[in-house]
């Protein structure tokens, strides 16, 4: 069924001169990075602690992974059910300490990754990584970065810099460049006093992170902004204008972040992506759900999800965006709630690739706008659902919701023993 309704589909798409086999081969080896932390709900192994520091997960469902060994094997099956080609997306607090040894985060080395580079190089994947400025007793008064405390400062520049030495690590073991994300929750509840010190301050500790030495050939940092956190809703340190305006005055030493859950409700990160490509050679994304606010639900593949994914394929920078998925969802099964996101931004992807943008273009152009918004309806109803099933036989996986059967099976074999 799968190869019939493919061959009909095929060649309604080629009438609008796409090719769905190449689109199907490029898609195979575009990576999109698989956070780690919607496993465990943003925990990680170096505490035992809550997740604070603006950020919240919400539920409570059974069989949370505990362990590196179960956070593993549950990222492994996901892997296999999402086709196409993946990063791991490490966060600094899943380091993995041996033989009872503990170091805090200003002291982390490679070697606390050394399960993750052969997890990922086992699976031929790429992996990414992130300093991580929250759920610690370092933060004070929210602060972290921005913090008019000396010494928290450096501890949380010393973490900065360790993580660049690991993410350069990282890309010389699997051969393929490290994205490495700076975000802090730094902010203020209510309204403050001094709004410029602390992005003042933020400002130069990122810059004296940056001053680690590392190859921007293999090791891509990024500054994520955010409109507010948790806990901290009148005032980021981070904000949209403050994380752009650093990453442009260093662009010869990190690229810009946006995470779409991170703006006003009716801004969308489709419209800045377009914008960013014009100044960046390249740019990275966090992929998420906000609802009303970044509420960081599943991916689902719904509007903005294809339209950010048809911007990045019109905008031909497929090989200019970094993807990485970025939500936590602990209120249904974890396992299922990952696989969801990332084969929703697969389909976003190939829907994108398999839509005729040159013509839509080529219509904008002419100003013949009436028929470009009767096209672009029309480019709704190209049976995609086809060439989907086809490029999940083709990565081995099931292309309709049958995976979700392997799910069932792996929460009653091994969640609820937990
Ligand atoms: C938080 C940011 C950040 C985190 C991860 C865990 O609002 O989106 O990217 O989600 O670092
Ligand atoms: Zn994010």
């Amino acid at each position: 069924m799968i190869n019939k309704s493919y061959e009909l589909a095929k060649e309604i798409y080629a009438a609008q001169g796409i090719d769905t086999d190449a689109m199907i081969a490029k898609l195979k080896n575009i990576p999109v990075s698989l956070h780690c932390w919607q496993g465990d709900d943003v925990i990680g192994f170096d505490h035992d602690g809550p997740l604070n520091g603006g950020i919240q997960t919400t539920g409570n469902y059974p069989g949370k992974a505990t362990t590196p060994e179960q956070l593993m094997a549950d990222m492994d099956k996901v892997i296999s059910l999402c086709p196409g080609a993946k990063k791991i997306n490490v966060h600094a607090c899943y380091a993995i300490f041996e033989n009872g040894e503990f170091v805090d985060r200003d002291k982390l080395e490679p070697k606390h990754f050394k399960k993750w580079v052969e997890f990922a190089k086992e699976r031929g994947c790429g992996l990414d990584f992130n300093p991580t400025f929250f759920s610690h007793p370092m933060q004070k008064d929210g602060l972290t970065l921005s913090s008019p405390d000396e010494n928290v400062r450096k501890f949380w520049i010393e973490h900065g810099k360790a993580c660049i030495r690991i993410s350069e690590y990282f890309a010389k073991e699997t051969g393929m460049p490290c994205v490495m994300n700076i975000w802090t929750g730094d902010g203020f509840k209510d309204i403050p006093a001094d709004r410029m010190g602390p992005r003042m301050r933020y400002k130069e500790s990122i810059e004296e992170i940056l001053s680690e030495p590392y190859d921007f050939n293999l090791v891509k940092p990024c500054v994520e902004s955010k409109v507010f956190g948790i806990g901290v809703e009148s005032y980021t340190a981070g904000s949209a204008e403050f994380a752009l305006s650093i990453v442009a005055a260093n662009s010869d030493k990190c690229i810009p972040l946006m995470d779409n859950g991170h703006y006003h409700p009716t801004e969308v990160v489709s419209d800045k992506i377009p914008a960013l490509l014009c100044f960046f050679p390249e740019i990275a994304l966090h992929i998420t759900r906000g609802v009303r606010w970044d509420s960081d639900h599943v991916v689902l593949f719904d509007d903005e999800t294809k339209e950010m994914a048809k911007e990045i394929v019109r905008c031909d920078a497929l090989d200019r965006a970094y993807m990485a998925l970025d939500y936590f969802d602990a209120s249904i099964n974890r396992i299922s709630a990952w696989t969801t996101g990332f084969r929703s931004w697969q389909k976003a992807l190939l829907q994108a690739m398999c839509t005729p943008n040159a013509a839509l273009k080529a219509l904008q152009d002419e100003g013949n706008f009436t028929k470009l918004m009767v096209m672009q309806e029309e480019a709704k109803m190209l049976p995609f659902g086809a060439v989907w099933a086809k490029y999940c036989e083709e990565c081995g996986v099931a292309g309709d919701a049958s995976w979700y059967d392997e799910i069932e099976k792996y929460e009653a074999e091994v969640l609820s023993k937990r």
